[in-house]
């Protein structure tokens, strides 16, 4: 490796015992940013409220010369422009989308990197063609394992310069609801989101949804690159192989109630009957159960889930109302998913932050009369 490229891109770290969020960190934090936690009352996140990630900076692409190459294990390899998708049959799926580092943060001792709390979550209207349909018009060879999606932005991660690249199991890329996305919320994606085309994965954290894409191949071995080899795994030290990160783990969070302090953000709510309400989702089943505490998960009452509307891949919004009384509390709220799948109240640790699906608590002061 270049010896100046390695410097300007360490190795990964942890912080340590007492270290502060540094420059950087915050650097990142500013770029990249979360959902506020009052947009929880909207069932779709307005684009700008949407949460953000980036690895490295958004390219430029222009839709009118923008092309999109199908190649690999395939009987005839594409090369796809804007308008070839969009005079297919288009599909429009609600989504829940969560960063896989939501959470970091509040991980001990923190990973280095974007210090999510908990807001790196988001829901769209994704509108675009099932990924499968491309694929049968290409013609999948029976040898391919993986699809390897390929996005036109560029960096260097830990000395390994790159194209942001992830590889989906095949089975995976096939399912119906995975699309190649050109619209969120019924407007062209916008350049932060992945214009003009990205990849829609349901139920999968948010490395797997590739924005700006520019090349699909099919292989006929799992993909080895950076974001799949190296990141995105539950490693124990820096060596470890790891597990990958897939699917969502189930999560609830709480649209804080009253209102807030500036710096400290801290809530305030005067006594009486507090509505509360917030929404929950998980990848791996649809939501069965919302509990909510106001003894800091001492004990917990079921909040209501709303009405099912068969949206399984979006987040279940759920209410319920709480009795205010003068003092200090600390509400907290915990989703269990249909496969039993549900919030720990202590998080187990990886050496990258992910997956962190801990108990949303608020601490809340009521006044007094
Ligand atoms: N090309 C490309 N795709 C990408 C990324 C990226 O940096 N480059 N970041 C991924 C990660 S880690 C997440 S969490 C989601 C975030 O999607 P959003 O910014 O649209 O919310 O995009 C994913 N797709
Ligand atoms: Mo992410």
């Amino acid at each position: 490796m270049d010896a100046q490229l390695a410097e300007t891109s360490p190795p990964s770290r942890l912080a340590g015992e007492d270290e502060g969020i540094s420059p950087e960190e915050l650097a990142l934090a500013a770029r990249n940013h979360g959902i506020p936690l009052e947009a929880l009352r909207y069932d779709v996140t307005p684009v700008g409220l949407h949460y953000l990630l980036t690895h490295y900076d958004m390219p430029a692409l222009d839709a009118a010369s923008w092309r999109l190459a199908i190649t690999g294990k395939v009987r005839r390899e594409l090369q796809l422009d804007l308008d070839a998708l969009r005079s297919r049959q288009a599909r429009t799926v609600r989504v829940t989308m969560e960063c896989a580092g939501n959470g970091r943060a509040r991980m001990h001792p923190r990973p280095v990197s974007q210090p999510w709390l908990v807001e790196a979550v988001g829901t769209a209207d994704w509108t675009g063609v099932p990924l499968r349909e491309v694929l049968a018009e290409a013609g999948v060879d029976p040898s391919a394992v993986e699809v390897v999606c390929t996005g036109a932005d560029h960096g260097v991660e830990r000395g390994v310069e790159q194209d942001y690249q992830r590889g989906l199991p095949l089975q995976e890329a096939l399912r119906d609801e995975v699309l190649l996305a050109y619209e969120m919320n019924g407007q062209p994606l916008p350049p932060q989101h992945g214009h003009p085309v990205r990849l829609v994965v349901p139920g999968w954290y948010g490395m797997a949804h590739v924005k700006w894409l520019r090349e699909i191949s099919l292989v006929d071995e799992p993909f080895t690159g950076f974001q799949n080899a190296v990141a995105y795994r539950y490693k124990q030290t820096a060596d470890d192989p790891g597990e990958p990160a897939t699917r969502i783990a189930p999560r609830s969070l709480l649209l804080p109630p009253g209102f807030p302090d500036f710096m400290s953000r801290a809530r305030v709510v005067r006594p009486g009957e507090v509505p509360l309400q917030g929404r929950a989702w998980s990848g791996h089943a649809p939501i069965a159960r919302v509990e909510v505490s106001a003894d800091g998960g001492g004990t917990w009452w079921d909040a209501e889930l709303d009405a099912e509307d068969g949206r399984r891949w979006a987040w279940r919004g759920w209410r319920t109302s709480w009795r205010a009384e003068p003092g200090s509390h600390v509400l907290a709220v915990r989703a269990t998913d249909a496969d039993g799948n549900a919030q720990p109240t202590e998080q187990a640790w990886n050496r990258g932050g992910f997956g962190n699906n801990l108990v949303h608590t608020v601490p809340v002061t009521c006044l007094a009369e």
